[in-house]
């Protein structure tokens, strides 16, 4: 039997009067594939925000062809004042009047938002992830009394969720200081807990070293390299 996939443009919502097709066809024919869409930011933090600045400066799209979602009322109106954009509360909203939904959420989010939106998504809609930190690194530290040890030897530039596991029978946490400058420290954790610290580290020369006590002095620090 034969099936049939339409993939032909989704209805268009929320159209206003005031398109700059015009403008789309007259001066930038390579931009008609997206002079019909309405693209949706989901999560819509710093990388959302740069790229509805560059769709905008490059007149690939009308300020009223993005939709952005946020919680937050005050980031929807600085969102609109600044770039006359649609903005909504709610990421389902967003997602049902798009053509290309970009996902700017942060990578603990996604899974939640995930959920949310998953069902909603349609047919022949583009999502696209410019989720920040979704090149994030894994790296494990395991602690005991008194010792910490990684589970990699050589760490590159970049954002890491590090895992911080106690196997030790004291308290104990786990900092990352650059030059005498800390960079973050995680929470606090017994014996048999273990808890994640974000961290963007550049090349250069870190202390990783539990804060507590004297335990510093006592063996748990590490030397780490970033190239
Ligand atoms: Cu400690």
């Amino acid at each position: 039997m034969e099936q049939r996939i339409e993939e032909g443009p989704a209805p268009r919502h929320g159209t206003s009067p005031t398109r700059f097709r015009s403008r789309a066809i007259l001066g930038r024919m390579s931009t008609a594939p997206l002079s019909e869409r309405t693209i949706a930011t989901v999560g819509s933090g710093v990388m959302a925000e740069a790229m509805i600045a560059g769709l905008l400066r490059g007149e690939l799209v009308a300020p009223d062809q993005i939709v952005a979602s946020h919680p937050r009322p005050e980031r929807r109106d600085q969102l609109r004042t600044e770039y006359g954009i649609r903005v909504v509360a709610d990421n389902v909203d967003a997602v049902d009047v798009a053509d290309i939904v970009l996902l700017g959420i942060k990578p603990q989010m996604l899974a939640r938002v995930g959920r949310e939106i998953g069902p909603r998504l349609r047919r022949g809609q583009v999502v696209l992830s410019v989720i920040a930190g979704a090149t994030t690194a894994a790296l494990t530290a395991t602690e005991a009394d008194f010792s910490i040890t990684l589970d990699k030897d050589t760490l590159t530039a970049g954002s890491y969720a590090i895992t911080v596991v106690n196997n030790g029978k004291a308290t104990h946490d786990l900092a990352v200081e650059e030059n005498g400058t800390m960079k973050a420290t995680s929470d606090k954790i017994g014996p048999g807990e273990s808890t994640t610290l974000m961290v963007d580290l550049d090349a250069g020369e870190y202390v990783f070293y539990c804060s507590i006590d004297g335990h510093r002095a006592m063996g748990m620090e590490k030397t780490v390299t970033v190239t």
